[in-house]
């Protein structure tokens, strides 16, 4: 209680001192709450608070994997406005489309190394069904058992088992029993269907995300959520797809992680937007810590953001950095992000962490520890 009192004693609104009292005797905060810390929070108020929790739930470790990624290919029927990296199927010679025999060459490239998980997402492409990847994942399944797949936005789900006339739990009863694991936690964007219908019109509505994510988290599968911000949309749309994220893990307890996705604004139909600068980021990741008390993980996903700025959000509540990602990933490098080729070796990544005085653990999809890098261990 000494630092609400300290608090206190400078002075600061009384709203937001409430929220203090709230968050420091473990009590959950409201939307209302959520909404004032985005409006009158200042980053060293939130960035207290966020820090207070993430160290009372995970006493400075950090969390990484070792995953490699696989993009299928970037042609894709919709055109969400703020994507840099699809192509349309009339275009398809600009893009890529990578066949089965393709992407297990880049399986076989990880033979004998100590990789936990292929993370495989791309865009929307209308000739690879359900078959297609139904098959690609027995093949790897076969080849690396060992391997977690994590695969597939919802929107990918959704169009797949639209065309394959399948309701989503028996398309993802067909995936599941094919070897997908997991699913990542693209698509999200932002639920409010105004907004929605503004920058991603043609795609999956935002019921219709949450009740894959719900269906695959009754299989017993585990899911991650995104959230895409600093575009058009306004604190109250950022509260309300919070909420809704919270509301369903209350309810499934499937969610692993929470991960904020900072809008990169290079060559889309969405250039002119400024992008949010480093201290709104920063003031996300802790409100998202603060409001989402269900979510144990924030992950800052370093290619998108930059290395220096995920690791700055290590203070502001963050306890994840995704991973290796030993591959070369282009949604972000096309959308503007300075990592061209993000790629870190695992000696990277834990000084990363080293160097700001947390403790880098390996972790696999589920959060399980493989290893804790303490200074005097071996990389
Ligand atoms: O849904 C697209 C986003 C997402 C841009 O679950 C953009 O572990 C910023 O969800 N600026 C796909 N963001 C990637 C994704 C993801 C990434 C890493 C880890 C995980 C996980 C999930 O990328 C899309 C969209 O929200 N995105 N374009 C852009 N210009
Ligand atoms: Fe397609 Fe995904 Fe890009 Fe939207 S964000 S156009 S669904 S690849």
């Amino acid at each position: 209680m000494e630092t609400i009192e300290a608090f206190s004693a400078s002075g600061i609104d009384q709203s937001l001192l409430s929220i203090a009292e709230k968050v420091y005797s473990g009590e959950r905060i409201s939307e209302a709450d959520c909404l004032i810390l985005f409006q009158k929070g200042e980053l060293g108020f939130v960035g207290a608070l966020a820090n207070s929790i993430a160290q009372r739930l995970h006493n400075g470790k950090v969390y990484f994997n070792r995953n490699f990624h696989i993009e299928p290919t970037n042609v894709c029927v919709f055109t969400c406005n703020f994507c840099s990296y699809s192509r349309q199927y009339k275009h398809r010679d600009e893009g890529w489309e990578m066949s089965i025999e393709q992407m297990m060459d880049i399986v076989r490239k990880y033979d004998g190394q100590p990789v936990t998980e292929v993370h495989i997402v791309g865009g929307v492409h209308p000739k690879m069904n359900l078959e297609f990847f139904c098959e690609l994942l027995t093949r790897i399944r076969a080849h690396r058992p060992d391997l977690h797949l994590k695969g597939f936005t919802a929107v990918e789900l959704a169009y797949m088992f639209r065309k394959a006339k399948l309701t989503t739990r028996e398309g993802l009863e067909m995936l599941k029993a094919a070897g997908l694991q997991s699913m990542p936690g693209g698509g999200a964007e932002i639920f409010d269907a105004e907004v929605r219908n503004a920058i991603c019109a043609d795609k999956v509505d935002g019921d219709g995300w949450l009740n894959i994510h719900q269906t695959a988290h009754e299989l017993g599968m585990h899911t991650n959520a995104t959230m895409l911000y600093g575009h058009i949309e306004k604190y109250e749309h950022r509260v309300d797809h919070m909420a809704r994220l919270r509301d369903l893990q209350d309810k499934t307890g499937g969610f692993n992680c929470f991960i904020p996705l900072k809008f990169r604004n290079k060559d889309n139909d969405m250039s002119h937007i400024p992008e949010t600068s480093i201290i709104e980021d920063l003031r996300l990741y802790a409100i998202a810590r603060i409001f989402m008390d269900n979510f144990k993980n924030l992950k800052a996903y370093w290619p998108m953001l930059g290395r220096e700025t995920a690791q700055l959000t290590l203070s502001f509540g963050v306890n994840d950095l995704d991973g290796t990602i030993d591959d070369s990933t282009k949604i972000y490098s096309m959308a503007g992000s300075e990592e061209q080729s993000p790629s870190l070796t695992t000696e990277q990544l834990c000084d990363m962490i080293d160097a700001v005085g947390r403790i880098p653990v390996e972790r696999d999809t589920l959060y399980n520890e493989i290893k804790v890098y303490t200074p005097a261990a071996e990389v």
